[in-house]
């Protein structure tokens, strides 16, 4: 259904939706490999790789273009608010290494008290509804062929209609999913006793289904105004999500806890985040590790962000991780955009790659300060928990507002987020069953009156439920005659199945882009200066994302975001072919099986040297990296000299670099050198190449060389036309 060269076909994806059915149920780890090589190198850490993807950018001139996949799942998140554009995002991060595509809600989706249906366009995400996850599943399942890799697909159980959203996601095939009560009471005030019996239903339901569970303790450290003092609530919060969901049966292999680094620099965040992390797989060891990066301190600066999560993956490496989320480095400033995506998938491919088999050179000491670190925060958690059940329970807890209190357990500042036990939404909403209550689907939590005998489902005597018989499942297409997928289409079908692009961050044909910029200016002048500079430019909407200070006076860096409203007709565009360049490893094996000797150098009256220096220097990468050996005769050379110095080494090609073009001067060299090639018999053997700033391949053709060069050469360039000139004897015609 993929091509490579294609677009996913979302008309394809929507074809007879109510038709589909999931291929398969629950979540699918990576298969680690023992000790592997790949290309050069030995892997301790890897999994078996994809079938398709795009390596990190250094792999293909320099390793072979080998793709090694690091052994943990990688996540992505996407909020774009389109669902038919995040399949196209799941697609490019798959192509970069995840597998674990994760959809974002619109906030505080948790409010709905029931299910919606359609594909309405959200903000900051999409609300869950049938048909969107319906679509997404099968689109994965395409784009899982295309990589050669199962892929888990994630969104959340929470809010009063956790319960139904549990049995949509287990219907659907849904593969990950967050689930934690304490999230709804803490951040979304339902009430605790509907959120706990609710919970239940979902975590069993979650069970059946062999969905991923994660909680949703990373939450507190994403909202507390010191991050870091949250270190014990964190292993609270995930002890009682751990329990509770054991209690309703949950095996562990199935609950993930949502780990996260408590901190970021400028603070020592290592000291800190690493005996959280030590003492946290400690007391968790039989669960699943979901690696959260720190979002709590991520400004608009991709960079510092960047650098926060390869910290963070530091800690993964240090300690374990199951599956490694990655947030858009750009999620201080809620831009969530393709290319961030991309990046931060690969930030962790390169980071866990980078640091393959780090436990096997450092190991974690067992006493000092990581060691005492470790048990003190161990002790706070465990004397968090002790006053907990000494003050009642987990309820009157909250209702004192022991939870996301920016205090460091034992101490508290009387700021967290106290909750009413008998309030919320939904409050007294939870009712006793009646003895005829009968379960609407089998894997339902407590009583139900259908009585089953060993061996039998519960919903044999109604004939069947939806799970167990998906026909079962009364498939809605749209309620909504403007706000659907098909009325988005239409608006962008100009740009789909067609030549004309528009620029793009999330949705197709949004038309936005970024540039960034310095300007001399202080940060306030600039940040309007700024603005300006995208009006003459035409952009519309333009807006400040991001200022970085140079030096109060001297500048100020910054990112700006605009949008064009023309589109590029691509098939009006006028490409210039291309000459694949010899791979440095075919030049190499060229010269060694036949050595080359070439002649260089700066021909009449110019003394201009760095050019052609850049272009036969090992140290800049130049022809003696290739083996090739290079006769550099200096500047304001005689044309006639560098033939005779051909002649002399038997050199298969001559370099001239010729600057200077006053009197047309650079062309008249470049006809002379041909000339006297010819005249002395040697044209046919040696492949004569030009280079200078003003200098063009054409210019030099016309002179009757074999290739020129201008600006932004390299030795690789020149080395390639070199071999290829031999190799096809092509030298002279
Ligand atoms: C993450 N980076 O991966 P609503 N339940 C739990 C949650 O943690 C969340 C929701 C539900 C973050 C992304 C934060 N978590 C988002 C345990 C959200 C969703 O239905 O939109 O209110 O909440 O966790």
């Amino acid at each position: 259904m993929l091509r490579e060269d294609g677009r996913l076909d979302i008309d394809t994806v929507l074809a007879d939706l109510e038709d589909y059915r999931p291929r398969r149920r629950g979540w699918t780890w990576r298969t680690p490999l023992e000790e592997t090589r790949v290309g050069p190198f030995t892997y301790r850490q890897i999994a078996e790789p994809q079938e398709e993807g795009i390596p990190l950018p250094a792999a293909s001139r320099s390793f072979d273009g080998i793709d090694p996949q690091p052994e943990c799942v990688i996540t992505t998140e996407i909020a774009s608010g389109r669902f038919e554009d995040d399949l196209r995002r799941m697609r490019m991060a798959a192509w970069h290494g995840a597998d674990h595509l994760m959809v974002i809600r619109t906030a505080g989706q948790s409010h709905f008290d029931g299910l919606i249906e359609g594909t309405p366009e959200g903000v900051g995400g999409i609300p869950i509804t049938r048909k969107q996850i319906r679509a997404t599943r099968k689109a994965l399942d395409f784009i899982e062929d295309e990589v050669g890799r199962p892929l888990n697909f994630h969104s959340y159980v929470s809010g009063v209609a956790g319960p139904e959203i549990g049995v949509l996601f287990a219907e659907e095939g849904v593969n990950g999913a967050h689930q934690d009560p304490q999230y709804n009471v803490l951040y979304r005030n339902v009430n605790m006793i509907r959120s706990f019996v609710d919970a239940a239903v979902a975590k069993k339901l979650m069970t059946w289904a062999q969905i991923l569970q994660i909680d949703g303790a990373h939450n507190a450290n994403a909202t507390a105004r010191e991050a870091w003092k949250v270190m014990p609530e964190l292993l609270v919060q995930h002890a009682i999500n751990t329990q509770y969901s054991e209690e309703v049966g949950m095996p562990k292999d199935l609950i993930g806890l949502s780990t996260v680094p408590p901190t970021a620099p400028p603070a020592p965040a290592i000291t800190m985040d690493l005996p959280y992390a030590v003492a946290l797989r400690e007391l968790f060891a039989d669960c699943q590790m979901r690696a959260q990066m720190n979002t709590r301190y991520i400004e608009s600066d991709t960079r510092e962000a960047t650098v926060t999560h390869v910290l963070n993956l530091l800690i993964s490496r240090l300690t374990s991780v199951d599956v490694q989320s990655t947030i858009t480095p750009d999620e201080g400033r809620n831009v969530p955009w393709h290319h961030f995506n991309v990046a931060a998938v690969d930030t962790a491919k390169q980071a866990l790659l980078g640091m393959d088999g780090i436990l096997d050179m450092v190991e974690l000491k067992k006493d000092g300060p990581l060691a005492d670190k470790k048990r003190e925060i161990i002790e706070r958690a465990v004397l968090f928990l002790e006053e907990i059940l000494e003050v009642g329970g987990y309820f009157e807890a909250v209702a004192r507002g022991y939870f996301v209190d920016s205090g460091y357990y034992p101490e508290r500042n009387g700021d967290g987020i106290a909750r009413d036990p008998e309030g919320g939404i939904a409050a007294d909403s939870v009712v006793p069953r009646d003895s005829d209550y009968l379960a609407p689907v089998c894997e339902h939590f407590g009583y139900n009156a259908l009585k089953v005998d060993e061996g039998d489902r519960a919903c044999q005597e109604i004939g069947g439920c939806t799970l167990c018989d998906p026909d079962k499942i009364v498939y809605i297409d749209e309620l909504d005659p403007e706000d659907n997928v098909h009325a988005r289409l239409q608006e962008n079908a100009s740009l789909r199945d067609s030549d004309r692009i528009k620029p793009e961050v999330e949705w197709l044909g949004d038309g936005w882009l970024t540039m960034h910029m310095m300007l001399p200016a202080a940060e306030e002048i600039a940040y309007y200066a700024a603005l300006q500079i995208a009006e003459r430019l035409g952009l519309m909407d333009a807006e400040v994302i991001h200022t970085g200070v140079m030096q109060p006076a001297e500048g100020t860096y910054v990112e700006i975001k605009g949008r064009v409203d023309f589109d590029i007709d691509t098939s009006q565009l006028v490409i210039p072919e291309k000459e694949e360049l010899l791979s440095e490893d075919e030049i190499r094996e060229a010269v060694k099986k036949e050595p080359m000797t070439v002649v260089a150098a700066t021909v009449g009256e110019d003394e201009h040297s760095v050019g052609m220096r850049e272009i036969i220097d090992i140290k800049h990468g130049g022809l003696e990296k290739f083996g090739i050996e290079c006769v550099y005769l200096g500047t304001s050379v005689p044309v006639d000299k560098a033939i005779d110095a051909a002649i002399e080494t038997n050199a298969s090609g001559i370099l001239i670099s010729t600057i200077i073009t006053h009197a047309d001067v650079h062309r008249k060299n470049m006809q002379r050198l041909e000339q006297l090639a010819r005249e002395k018999g040697i044209r046919e053997r040696v492949t004569l190449i030009a280079g200078g700033t003003q200098v063009t391949d054409d210019l030099a053709r016309s002179a009757g060389l074999d290739a020129g060069f201008g600006r932004g050469t390299t030795g690789h360039d020149v080395a390639s036309a070199l071999v290829r000139a031999r190799e096809e004897g092509s030298a002279g015609e």
